[in-house]
C-alpha cells in the first residue's frame, strides 16, 4: 500500500473513472486514505461490492454524464483508468480505439470545460514498437506501436501534452509496466501471467505459462505503481517536464526468473510455457525502461525488486485465500 504520507493541496474533490480496475481499485483506496473517503468518488460501467467510501455508475463515453458528475460533486481532479488493454484490444481494434480515444477526449474536453484542475492519464510501454533499444529504452526514444491499445496511448501522450500547451490543463501520465498485486486482477494484458503465476504457486496449482520463459519485460509491484502516481500527481507543476509521460520503472525479469524466485519459498512448484499471440506484443515492447527522467524531475525510486515483490505477493495471497476458504 501506498505510504500514509498526506498528499493534498488544498481541498481537492477526486473523480476516479474505472475505478473497479487493476489499478483504479487500488489507487480509490490509497486516494481515500490520503484525502478522505468522501473526497473521492469512484465509478465504474458496473457496480461491484467493497468500495469503501462513494461509488456512481458513469461510462467513459457518455461525455454529459462525466460533465453532471463533475459539476454535482465539485470536482477538482480526474483519474482517468478506463481502457481496453493490449492483448484484448487486438480481439477487436477499431472498437478499442473508439473507446480508449472516445474515453480520453470525453475526459480531457469536460476537465478544459469545467475548469478541472489536474488529470491524470495512465500510459505504457505499450507505445514502443520497433526501432528502438530494447534495453533501457529512454524517455525519447521513437514511437511504433504495434497493438491498437499502444496506438491509442501514443496518441493520447500526444492529446496530453496538447491540452496543456493549448489550454494549459495539467495532465499527469506514467508509461506504466506490467503491474503486479495481490489486491486486484489484471484483464485483457500481455503482463497478466506475472500476475497469475502467482495464484496457481498459492493454490498449489502448476502454472502454463503464455510468454516464452526467456520473455524479458519491464514491470511493477503495485506499492509503487500507486506511490509513483501519487508522487506525480503531487509534484509540483514547474517539475513537471515531460508532458507527455514518463518512462516508470520497478524491476525487470523473465518468466523463468519469477518461477525460479517463487521456487525458492516452493519448491515444488512447476511452469510450463506454451507462448500463443501474446508472445508477439511482448517481443515488440522494451525488456527494461531507463526511468532516469521521473527520478531525477521528482524523486522516483522503486523500493521493490523481484524477491521483495515474490516475498510480498506470497505471504499477502496465501493469507487472502485462507481468508475465503
Ligand atoms: C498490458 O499488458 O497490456 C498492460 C500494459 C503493460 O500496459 N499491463
Amino acid at each position: 500500500m501506498a505510504d500514509d504520507k498526506f498528499y493534498t493541496m488544498g481541498k481537492e474533490k477526486i473523480l476516479v473513472i474505472g475505478a473497479n480496475g487493476q489499478i483504479g481499485s487500488v489507487l480509490t483506496e490509497a486516494l481515500r486514505k490520503s484525502f478522505g473517503a468522501d473526497m473521492v468518488i469512484a465509478s465504474d460501467i458496473r457496480q461491484v461490492e467493497g468500495h469503501d467510501g462513494p461509488f456512481e455508475i458513469l461510462n467513459v463515453l457518455d461525455r454529459q454524464g462525466i460533465a453532471d458528475m463533475v459539476k454535482r460533486h465539485g470536482i477538482t481532479q480526474i483519474y482517468h483508468l478506463a481502457a481496453i488493454l493490449s492483448a484484448r484490444g487486438e480481439q477487436n481494434p477499431l472498437q478499442t480505439w473508439d473507446i480508449n480515444m472516445g474515453g480520453l477526449f470525453n475526459v480531457f474536453e469536460v476537465a478544459r470545460e469545467s475548469g478541472v484542475s489536474k488529470v491524470f492519464f495512465p500510459s505504457s510501454i505499450a507505445v514502443f514498437g520497433a526501432d528502438i533499444p530494447r534495453q533501457m529504452t529512454p524517455q525519447n526514444a521513437v514511437l511504433k506501436p504495434t497493438t491498437v491499445y499502444g496506438m491509442s496511448k501514443a496518441a493520447g501522450e500526444l492529446w496530453s501534452q496538447y491540452y496543456f500547451q493549448k489550454y494549459g490543463l495539467d495532465i499527469r501520465s506514467l508509461r506504466y509496466p506490467g503491474v503486479i498485486g495481490w489486491q486486484s486482477n489484471p484483464g485483457g494484458g500481455t503482463t497478466d501471467y506475472a500476475v497469475d503465476i502467482y495464484h496457481y504457486a498459492v493454490r498449489g496449482e502448476d502454472y502454463s505459462c503464455f510468454l516464452s520463459e526467456n520473455t524479458f519485460l519491464p514491470m511493477i509491484y503495485m506499492d509503487d505503481a500507486i506511490r509513483a502516481t501519487l508522487e506525480l500527481m503531487d509534484a509540483p507543476s514547474e517539475n513537471i517536464k515531460e508532458r507527455t509521460s514518463y518512462n516508470l520503472s520497478g524491476m525487470s525479469f523473465s518468466p523463468s526468473e519469477i518461477a525460479a524466485c517463487i521456487q525458492t519459498e516452493m519448491p515444488d512448484f512447476t511452469v510450463s510455457y506454451s507462448p500463443d499471440f501474446r508472445q508477439k506484443i511482448a517481443d515488440s515492447w522494451p525488456s527494461s525502461i531507463d526511468d532516469s527522467a521521473a527520478r531525477k524531475d521528482w524523486d522516483w525510486q522503486p523500493k521493490f525488486d523481484l524477491k521483495g515483490m515474490t516475498k510480498d505477493m506470497l505471504f499477502q495471497l496465501q493469507k487472502k485465500y485462507s481468508a475465503v476458504v
